[in-house]
């Protein structure tokens, strides 16, 4: 069999080439405008980044390697009689481009089992937190620490042939992405477990062992894997992978990326807004003792945060025009497992009525919801209630698609980014020229 290092670098090799030849040929090629509304909007839709992980398509929704998330879920390998493919599995497509098969799967499984092992100083630097610290920042210190490990790191400036940056990186990405879920369980335990931790179990793939470690009983294995694989991408753009993208850029090593990846995931407009639904609709359930609101009453919590100038957490998206079709995905396997949970039916309430009023409103580009106005009750049906915690495993599943693009960018030789900056009297200026 061939290995996945062996195919990655065969699958380099065709790459290099094509990639060399399309920027000799066409290097004044213009692909798009900067705009004052595109300086000023977060350079909003500017197409400035390379990635063929993923692509975003704003009625579509996320393509990984050029297959539809249900595709995804089809296609890739599953435990048996599993409904949820093995986290393993994606992370080999991510990289290749290539559904694995069973045997290529195990030998992945087996990669991640060997390097699970958590250096003893990083469960010191958790135990060491202040009290009330945030489980993100606890997740993102985790891993800067482990900063010493990298073997790019040593390599690097041992003096190694740019050729190889890719693969002390690839061997990097293994053995962090491995450890993920022990150190978010170890958080999980820390923080609300008073430190009772569960050892992981070899014998158990990415998914299941974090279920495990959590100690939450099946189907949580299912939602586990199903969540790491919704949140592992989504292009290149979005403030966490960019961020990822940016730090490595500069030749920082897996952990100082990924560790800087987590930060720009806290952010409460981006990954944090799982969290931020959850609150919310808590808060609707205690104001209605628990009892389900009529569409009336809902439209009109609805219109009071708009109102007083709030956004509505888990509603829009800087791409996406349809409903997200990670939302989807996630209402399906509510509905087959969940359907009768009160929580559940908030959301399915709320998808009911904010569409109308956020067009109404007149102001979001998009009234649909997207992956984090559904995440966290199907969390709380399957008992994991802490809300401050679901940022963490969505970092750990965008950690796979982060150091996907991480490992490729090194392979191809893509350069420290270094965009340019002009004053806001020199955009006048420009303006005044026209
Ligand atoms: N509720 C109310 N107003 C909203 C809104 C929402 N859900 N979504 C966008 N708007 C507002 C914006 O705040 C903006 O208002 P101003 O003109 O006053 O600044 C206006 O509509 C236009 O914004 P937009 O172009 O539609 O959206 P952006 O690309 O600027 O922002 C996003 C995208 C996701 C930050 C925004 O929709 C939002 O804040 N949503 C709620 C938070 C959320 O769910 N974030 C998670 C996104 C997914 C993820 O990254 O994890």
């Amino acid at each position: 069999m061939v290995t996945l290092k062996q195919k990655l670098a065969e699958k380099i090799n065709q790459e290099r080439p094509r990639i060399r030849k399309l920027i000799k040929e066409n290097c004044d090629t213009v692909i798009d405008t900067v705009t004052v509304e595109k300086l000023f909007g977060g350079m909003r839709g500017l197409k400035c980044l390379v990635t063929d992980i993923s692509y975003l398509d704003p009625d579509e929704g996320i393509r990984y390697r050029g297959y539809t998330l249900p595709d995804v879920f089809k296609k890739l390998p599953k435990p048996p009689g599993a409904e949820m493919p093995y986290v393993e599995g994606l992370y080999y497509l991510l990289l290749t481009g290539d559904i694995p098969n069973e045997e290529e799967t195990n030998e992945l499984i087996d990669e991640f089992r060997k390097r699970r092992i958590v250096p003893r100083y990083v469960y010191e630097v958790i135990d060491n937190f202040p009290s009330l610290s945030h489980p993100m920042t606890i997740f993102s210190t985790a891993i800067l620490s482990m900063h010493r490990e990298s073997f790019f790191d040593r390599k690097f400036h041992g003096g190694v042939s740019k050729m190889d940056y890719w693969d002390y990186t690839y061997e990097d990405s293994l053995n962090l992405l491995a450890k993920l879920p022990e150190i978010a369980a170890y958080i999980y335990a820390k923080l609300y477990r008073e430190g009772n931790r569960i050892q992981q179990n070899p014998d158990m793939d990415f998914g299941s062992n974090f279920a495990h470690m959590l100690g939450k009983a099946k189907p949580y294995d299912e939602v586990s894997r199903m969540y790491f694989i919704l949140h592992a991408d989504h292009e290149s753009g979005n403030v966490s992978a960019h961020t990822g993208h940016l730090v490595s850029s500069a030749l920082a090593d897996i952990y100082l990326s990924i560790s800087s990846m987590v930060n720009g995931l806290a952010g409460p407009l981006h990954g944090l807004a799982n969290q931020t639904v959850l609150e919310w609709i808590m808060q609707l359930h205690e104001k209605m003792d628990g009892k389900l609101p009529s569409q009336a009453e809902m439209k009109q919590f609805v219109w009071d945060m708009l109102n007083a100038g709030q956004v509505i957490p888990g509603y829009g998206h800087a791409v996406l025009r349809k409903t997200d079709p990670r939302y989807t995905m996630q209402r399906e396997f509510a509905l087959k497992h969940m359907k009768t949970d009160v929580l559940f039916k908030f959301v399915d309430l709320l998808y009911k009525v904010v569409p109308p009023i956020l067009k109404e409103h007149g102001k979001a580009k998009n009234p649909w919801p997207n992956v984090d106005a559904h995440s966290g009750v199907i969390q709380m049906h399957y008992g994991v209630t802490e809300h401050d915690f679901y940022t963490v495993m969505f970092g750990v599943g965008r950690a796979l698609g982060v150091c996907a693009n991480i490992i490729w960018d090194r392979a191809l030789g893509y350069s420290i980014e270094r965009p340019k900056s002009l004053t806001t009297a020199m955009i006048e200026d420009i303006i005044k020229k026209k």
